[in-house]
């Protein structure tokens, strides 16, 4: 990326040699990105600087390769703390993503501490990844999931949220940005309210960092999770931030090398944080491509990613409704980074396969959040999701691909 005093989507673009592709002939127009985003070439080249000059495992080696590999892996785990503002470094777990963040507090935070009878609290706009977890843990403890409603307009009824903290409650976990609907939830409210009961909160926020600036000492999150893949990183990385207290009281979650200090048949003793969580070898290439695309990130600005973005959503807004028999599911006052919509004459899925023919790629489906399509009566949604470098011209290609796609069915 050349240092843009301004936002110059037109050099960002030039950092992603993918947009630069043709699909059945026409350019790629890649509205995909809360699936997962591209990655600019500043990542591509750390992963690939890695394993033409440095790469080793990782904490194991006094020698020069394991020891470049360790630094340009621990950097990256700083990166993540500025990131995220989390107080400390060894806050900063790596895992394989969101998904394992989630099952990883749910057995390793969760599952000791339930007891018949007792509560975990989520809503009714998470991610699979964000319920399964959680009734998985349930049915080991005989703990019951509750759920929060969410109105018409995709937003959390809040007056429910507040009945439903109840001194059964052990745990709130919400999603920032919801992935099927695009709802940005008021997840300092949540905390503050859930804190003033003791009650402490997990965020969900694989959708909100690659849009929103998120400071977890200010929001004061017990554990706030993501994933690389959605924040123009690799995949198969993603982060557990935990405060240090929770964290250090949590059990490993799985055992194997580098999670020890010392290992006998009798006993073995525990690593310290994070690595009491980081058991066997990382995904070492993932982490530093992260760290690559966080300091990419950092160097554009998530204000100005954001305000990019939020003008990217409204135009998409006014012109997707001013489409005939088109029906956007999801209109909360507050959104970000996404449009999911539903056409009368036409199935999700025949919209996906249309689009697509116009180089148009948006994902149909029920993005796994089954339970928000059943709150809205409909089998799935066409998503447009966008990313920093998306265009209004862009924009305008999926109004245009989408009109032609209503003429064809009509
Ligand atoms: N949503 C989507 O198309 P993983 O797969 O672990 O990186 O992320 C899971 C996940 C958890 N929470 C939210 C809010 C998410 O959006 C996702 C991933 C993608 O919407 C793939 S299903």
């Amino acid at each position: 990326m050349s240092n843009v005093a301004q936002y110059d989507v037109v050099s960002i673009r030039n950092d992603f040699p993918i947009l630069s592709r043709e699909v059945h002939g026409r350019p790629l127009v890649y509205l995909d990105n809360a699936a997962s985003s591209q990655r600019p070439r500043q990542v591509i080249d750390a992963v690939r600087g890695l394993y033409e000059h440095s790469y080793s495992n990782v904490h194991r080696g006094v020698h020069q390769l394991s020891q470049e590999s360790s630094r340009l892996y621990e950097d990256a785990r700083v990166a993540v703390r500025g990131f995220i503002n989390a107080s400390c470094v060894h806050e900063v777990v790596f895992t394989r993503g969101t998904t394992e963040s989630i099952n990883l507090v749910a057995q390793s935070y969760a599952r000791p501490l339930l007891k018949a009878g007792d509560e975990i609290l989520i809503t009714h706009m998470e991610h699979h990844s964000n319920i399964v977890p959680w009734q998985m843990v349930c049915q080991q403890t005989g703990a019951v999931l509750k759920v929060v409603p969410i109105s018409d307009a995709g937003e959390l009824e809040m007056g429910r949220f507040n009945e439903m903290l109840s001194d059964r409650t052990r745990l709130v976990s919400v999603v920032h940005v919801s992935n099927a609907l695009g709802t940005v939830n008021p997840v300092k409210t949540i905390i503050d309210a859930a804190h003033a009961k003791g009650i402490p909160v997990l965020v969900d926020g694989a959708q909100a960092v690659p849009h929103i600036g998120v400071d977890v000492q200010e929001l004061n999150a017990d554990f706030y999770v993501f994933s690389g893949h959605k924040l123009y990183g690799p995949t198969g990385v993603g982060v557990l931030y935990g405060k240090e207290k929770l964290l250090n009281a949590m059990p490993p979650y799985q055992g194997g090398g580098d999670m020890i200090l010392s290992v006998s048949f009798e006993k073995t003793e525990y690593n310290t944080l994070p690595y009491k969580f980081e058991a066997g070898t990382p995904n070492i290439a993932g982490v530093i491509g992260l760290g690559a695309a966080i300091e990419y990130v950092r160097k554009i600005g998530l204000g100005a990613i954001a305000a990019h973005e939020h003008g990217l959503l409204e135009y998409a807004t006014k012109q997707l409704k001013q489409i005939e028999g088109l029906r956007i599911i999801g209109e909360a006052g507050q959104k970000a980074g996404l449009i999911s919509f539903v056409l009368d004459a036409v199935h999700p899925h025949d919209i996906g396969t249309f689009l697509d023919a116009d180089g148009v790629a948006v994902r149909t489906g029920h993005h796994c959040a089954q339970p928000v399509m059943d709150r809205y009566g409909v089998p799935a949604t066409a998503r447009a999701s966008f990313a920093m470098y998306n265009t209004f011209k862009e924009i305008d290609v999926l109004a245009e691909a989408i009109v032609k796609t209503i003429e064809m069915f009509g």
